[in-house]
């Protein structure tokens, strides 16, 4: 693909970088992984695949949180990387959304470094100079759904069954301002207004519908999708696409860097009430009866 491009479309990013010469043989795919994701970077595209591999769920737990972001920053930093897939090797499961378990009976502080990687992970991502694409191949709750909306473009699986949403509500929970301004941008006041307040989990022909995903396609096209749109997003110039991408995002993004102390206090006063404790352990044991 980079042979392919105009010289424009490669250099920009990285202005000192020379344009490739055609001739040049293809360069390797290079692959790093810790124990919950697997990157792979083309290095002759400058397109990396993140694949979640946490199972059963692909769960955010601050483990997850943390690879998530060194390997996001590993690639921001790669002058041969220029654009993220984000997928699952989990099947049927994007990301189950945070991991429940890191908001249940533990330290103020547990909360304080749990809140602060939630909140590094979508700074991060949301602002991120390199084209994101999620390949959403599986049910995608909450936090996994705030990745999905964090990213560029959205392509998921046509599975009815699989589903994705903020259902925050329906954990007697609230999603945060910032999971909402990342929502209200993406499909508008009035859907988001509706759909956060009843913690709707849309199906995907749902989710194409309110324009939460921008299109399905079945299972075994879905790589070859995410990598055709990764190539259409990457045939323009990089300058322009990342300044019009923070000019579109900073003000919702400068806004949590303003009260970010003051949004981990919230977080940490709220989930340690114990009638919000109650909720989500009586979630959880909803999730395991489910399964007898
Ligand atoms: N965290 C921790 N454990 C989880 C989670 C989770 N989010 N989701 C599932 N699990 C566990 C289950 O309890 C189960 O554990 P076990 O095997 O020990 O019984 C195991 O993972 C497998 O789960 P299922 O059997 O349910 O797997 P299925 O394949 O049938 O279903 C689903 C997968 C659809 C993902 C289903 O598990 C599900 O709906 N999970 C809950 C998803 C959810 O509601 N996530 C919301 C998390 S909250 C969040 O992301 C934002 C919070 C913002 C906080 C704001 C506060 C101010």
């Amino acid at each position: 693909l980079c042979r392919q491009l105009p010289a424009w479309g490669r250099a920009a990013r990285h202005p000192q970088r020379p344009p490739q010469p055609p001739s040049l043989p293809l360069a390797p795919c290079r692959a790093f992984s810790n124990n919950k994701i697997l990157v792979e970077l083309d290095e002759s595209s400058g397109v990396a695949t993140m694949k979640f591999k946490s199972p059963p769920v692909n769960s955010l737990s601050l483990d997850f949180l943390t690879e998530f972001c060194i390997s996001l920053e590993k690639l921001e930093n790669d002058r041969a990387c220029r654009g993220v897939i984000f997928t699952s090797a989990v099947p049927k499961i994007f990301s189950s959304g945070l991991d429940i378990t890191e908001m249940c009976g533990k330290s103020a502080e547990h909360y304080t470094e749990f809140w602060r990687a939630v909140q590094e992970l979508w700074l991060r991502l949301y602002g991120s100079n390199m084209v994101t694409v999620a390949a959403v191949n599986g049910s995608s709750p909450a936090g996994g759904c705030l990745i999905a909306l964090s990213c560029d473009y959205r392509i998921m699986v046509e599975n009815p069954k699989f589903s994705i949403g903020l259902n925050e509500a329906q954990l007697g929970i609230v999603a945060p301002f910032w999971f909402k301004d990342t929502f209200v941008n993406v499909v508008g006041q009035r859907v988001a207004e509706s759909s956060l307040q009843l913690g709707s989990l849309h199906p995907a022909p749902q989710a194409l519908k309110i324009g939460l995903v921008d299109e399905l396609v079945p299972e075994e096209k879905l790589q070859e999708k995410a990598a055709a749109v990764m190539a259409q997003w990457l045939a323009l110039p990089d300058h322009a696409r990342q300044l019009t991408k923070s000019m579109m995002r900073k003000a919702v993004l400068d806004r949590l860097l303003a009260h970010r102390e003051e949004d981990i206090q919230h977080f940490v006063g709220f989930i340690s009430k114990e009638s919000i404790q109650k909720s989500l352990r009586m979630y959880m044991e909803m999730l395991k009866k489910k399964k007898s």
